[in-house]
């Protein structure tokens, strides 16, 4: 368990002494957010039990911040964890008074769905909470001397296509076309993505004092995201998982967009490998701050059949709803992700028949069984 879990009151680490080396992750509750922790603590593991004789040093410690109190079974993999709000400074100066951090991962937003509600908010929390993480990124590195790597999950929301005709003809988009959002969660990652670049090569670029280059701000534009073990809430591609999800429990699903809506999107284990390998790679190699990537593009249709074809007694019907629709409708098929093939290695594992038959019925299936009546 953490050794602090606290709503921003009490501070376990003392203030005076040396401060851990830390990774700091904010939105750690979340869906990505559990992925990552548990990829971090493993690598963290692997580490401390490494027998190739080199002396790595103490492994970071894992920091975790959320809105709201860990789960168990999340809290778990961290050594601290904080409930709190990333707009809240005091709590953020905290943190740099307790920790050296070294890498972030910024994980925390609301996604396109609900900020579509609450677009001041969503403005807020997406693009203010960015800032007040970068810029905490950039006094660590003052604290300590050392660049803090520090990634953004970006979106296929940034993109714009105006109509069905353009996105048909767009195709595969690559990083540079069609920035032109729709929703506010897609202008607030276009904002995030050139904040980011500022505080990687410009920050303060005036200033007598300034200090070069004190982060190191890498992006990834996620497709929707698909995972066996948690289900989405508030973003606009969840009718994919949503739909696995309640065949799996036996409920209903209504989906929210035509059947030929089409999208990208990429099972769990993929995004968190991109984002880990995305991280590691070596600067030199990387021609670019913010990374499309891509697995596979299936339609609501071709969705609604793999879920038929493993629970013959899914119930699915199509009530599209004309706001969703539209913010679907905006975003490309597929991405080119050229340059993250080239700059750091970047491979999809799977097709969309295989993220079904060996990545999400064998785990969604043992996840709701009793209930569940998945074919092999
Ligand atoms: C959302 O639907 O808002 C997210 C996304 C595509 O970034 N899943």
């Amino acid at each position: 368990m953490p050794r602090t879990s606290s709503h921003g009151h009490h501070t376990s680490a003392p203030t005076g002494q040396q401060r851990a080396t830390a990774i700091l992750v904010t939105g750690a509750g979340g869906e990505m957010g559990h992925g990552l922790l548990e990829a971090l603590d493993a690598r963290r593991k692997r580490h401390a039990e490494c027998s190739c004789g080199k002396d790595h040093g103490p492994a970071p410690v894992i920091v975790a911040m959320d809105i709201r109190e860990l789960a168990p079974e999340i809290a778990s993999h961290c050594d601290h964890a904080f409930v709190g709000d990333i707009c809240d400074h005091a709590l953020l100066e905290r943190l740099l008074a307790m920790f050296e951090i070294a890498e972030i991962y910024h994980l925390a937003a609301l996604l396109s769905t609900r900020g579509e509600f609450a677009p001041e908010t969503a403005h807020q929390v997406n693009v203010g909470g960015t800032l007040n993480l970068l810029h905490l990124a950039a006094e660590q590195a003052r604290s300590h001397g050392r660049t803090v790597r520090f990634f953004f999950p970006s979106s296929i929301a940034v993109y714009g296509l105006p109509d069905l005709a353009t996105k048909a003809n767009a195709g595969r988009v690559n990083e540079g076309e069609w920035c032109e959002p729709q929703s506010m969660y897609g202008c607030n990652k276009l904002a995030g993505e050139h904040l980011g670049r500022y505080y990687d090569r410009h920050y303060r670029s005036l200033a007598k004092d300034r200090i070069g280059h004190p982060v190191d701000f890498r992006s990834i534009r996620f497709p929707g995201i698909i995972s066996s073990d948690t289900i989405p809430s508030g973003g606009t591609s969840d009718y994919g998982p949503e739909m696995i999800h309640a065949a799996a429990a036996g409920r209903p699903y209504a989906c929210f967009v035509r059947g030929d809506s089409r999208i990208p999107f990429m099972t769990m284990p993929e995004a968190i490998e991109a984002t880990l390998s995305l991280m590691k790679a070596p600067k030199t190699s990387l021609t670019r701050a913010v990374y499309n990537i891509s697995s596979f593009s299936p339609s609501a249709d071709d969705f609604a059949e793999l879920v038929r074809r493993a629970f013959p007694s899914a119930a699915i019907s199509f009530e599209p709803d004309a706001g969703r629709q539209s913010i679907v409708d905006s975003w490309p098929t597929d991405c080119d992700d050229a340059a993250a093939r080239a700059d750091w290695g970047w491979r999809p594992v799977h097709t969309v028949q295989s993220a079904f038959s060996e990545y999400l019925l064998p785990r969604i299936a043992a996840r709701y069984a009793p209930s569940s009546h998945a074919r092999a």
